[in-house]
């Protein structure tokens, strides 16, 4: 039998195994079904909701949930928790330069922060902002600056079975029409992910970002990369993109965002840490105004939000990310798991992407509407049956349109396994196969959800459900 790890690939390799072995382990908890039937009910059916101690495998998110390295730990004692001028603040300066090759930098205290620096500092009322995809909190501060988003990722995107490599590349068609419609002057900013979260986790190729690129300057358009899984995306440029095989996961990365004018970031994903985040840029006018807004919003600007330690320990895991065997080995983990529920034929997006594994909780559950949350279904059975823990990516998340009041119906309604990065092993990823496997043999019994406490903003978070009779 071929190595699971090698799913996609060549299928005569020998297996490897994570560039790195465990110094500290953490309990977890095992619970009967009763007491998760109790917490799930006491979380009004909403896996956000539920205490952590409940929980026995957390594939809620791979946002601040990763494993720092020893030398990310011994970093947090070097934190120079000056208020101004801190040391780590200029070695994080430094790093993001080196590594990702922007001008400046302004730290937030996580990359919703800098959403936040970005969309008020160059988004006037009645402006539109493309993306390759929605992204929940992106999205957010982009319309409450007054802009309305419009969706240009290739078709692809939106369809669970699609091969396509590139599932995350900007449909230059779309982009175009959109600047014919409304006018350069009237956009902004493109707004282009890497790899796209809501689609899967799927990567954007070197080839159209530069398209995008080309087709942008001639109008004066700037791009701010969502950089938030940049080095992810960079592994499949590697891997499927011609050209990149010889090249390494730093200089991909580099040269990508070299055609972006400056980025966002969760310091929580790629970097490997808990807690922190960035805005970048190469122009020094937004610059000097996200630096003047973030001392109002964040902390002063050689902080953001974070402690020095905080920066330290984010300066040191960008380095780390840029490993391509520890990349490889991240995006392995995912795919062995996407391994086992293909051999079961369990409905999910493919190619598998960068983070996690996305359930196609419509194929899961056909005999549910969209409106009986199928997605937000399937996290709870999955909970149900073993306590893992997953996160709704569907009809919930996407929210209500702002001007129509009506839910915003997505293509995609899916359920996220999203592995956290250097914290489960192999083991856990059969044990989580098994519970979905589990969950799909009992598909046809399920009823779905209503939703019955809907908060205003960014609903998923906090909205509560009941089950149907
Ligand atoms: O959670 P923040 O504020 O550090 O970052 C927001 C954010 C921005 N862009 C992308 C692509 C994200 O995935 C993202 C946060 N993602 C979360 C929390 C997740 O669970 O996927």
């Amino acid at each position: 039998m071929p190595s699971l790890h090698t799913m996609g690939q060549q299928q005569d390799r020998r297996s490897w195994a994570e560039p790195y072995k465990i110094k500290a382990v953490e309990p977890l908890y095992m619970t009967s079904r009763d007491h998760r039937e109790r917490a799930i009910a006491d979380a009004g059916y909403n896996t956000f909701l539920l205490h952590s101690r409940d929980v026995y495998i957390d594939l809620l998110t791979d946002s601040g949930t990763n494993a720092m390295s020893d030398r990310q730990w011994s970093g947090m004692m070097l934190g120079d928790e000056a208020y101004a001028g801190s040391e780590n603040f200029y070695h994080l300066e430094q790093t993001v330069k080196e590594c990702y090759g922007y001008e400046y930098l302004v730290p937030t205290h996580q990359g919703r922060g800098a959403e936040n620096l970005l969309s008020s500092t160059l988004i006037k009322p009645g402006h539109h902002v493309p993306g390759n995809m929605y992204f929940t909190t992106t999205r957010f501060h982009q319309e409450r600056n007054g802009a309305t988003f419009h969706d240009i990722i290739v078709d692809e995107a939106h369809d669970t079975s699609s091969l396509f490599e590139f599932k995350g590349n900007v449909d230059l068609d779309k982009l175009q029409r959109l600047i014919d419609e409304v006018g350069a002057d009237a956009i902004p900013y493109v707004c282009v992910a890497a790899t796209v979260n809501m689609a899967g986790g799927q990567p954007i190729s070197m080839a159209n970002i530069k398209a995008v690129r080309e087709l942008t300057a001639r109008y004066g358009i700037p791009i701010y990369l969502d950089a938030t899984r940049a080095v992810e995306n960079a592994l499949f440029i590697q891997e499927r993109e011609e050209g990149y095989a010889d090249k390494s996961i730093a200089e991909i990365l580099k040269e990508f965002c070299s055609h972006t004018d400056g980025a966002t970031m969760s310091g929580k994903k790629d970097p490997i840490v808990n807690i922190g985040g960035w805005l970048s840029t190469n122009d020094r006018e937004v610059f000097e105004e996200a630096r003047n807004l973030v001392v109002v919003y964040e902390g002063l600007h050689t902080y953001g939000g974070m402690a020095g330690r905080d920066m330290e320990a984010m300066a040191i895991g960008i380095r780390e990310s840029l490993d391509d065997d520890y990349m490889k080995s991240r995006v392995g983990q995912v795919r062995y798991l996407g391994m086992l529920l293909e051999q079961w034929g369990v409905p999910f997006v493919k190619p598998v992407g960068g983070h996690g594994i996305f359930l196609d909780a419509r194929a899961f559950y056909p005999h549910l509407a969209q409106d009986q949350f199928p997605s937000q279904t399937l996290a709870w059975q999955l909970y149900l049956d073993s306590g893992v823990r997953a996160m709704e990516r569907g009809i919930v998340s996407a929210g209500r349109d702002p001007v129509t009041g009506e839910h915003r119906r997505p293509k995609l309604e899916l359920t996220r396994l999203t592995i956290p990065r250097r914290v489960y092993t192999q083991a856990h990823m059969d044990v989580v196969a098994e519970a979905v496997k589990e969950c799909y043999e009992e598909r046809e019994s399920v009823k779905g959800l209503k939703m019955v406490y809907e908060p205003k903003y960014l609903r998923f978070f906090q909205a509560r459900f009941e089950p149907l009779a």
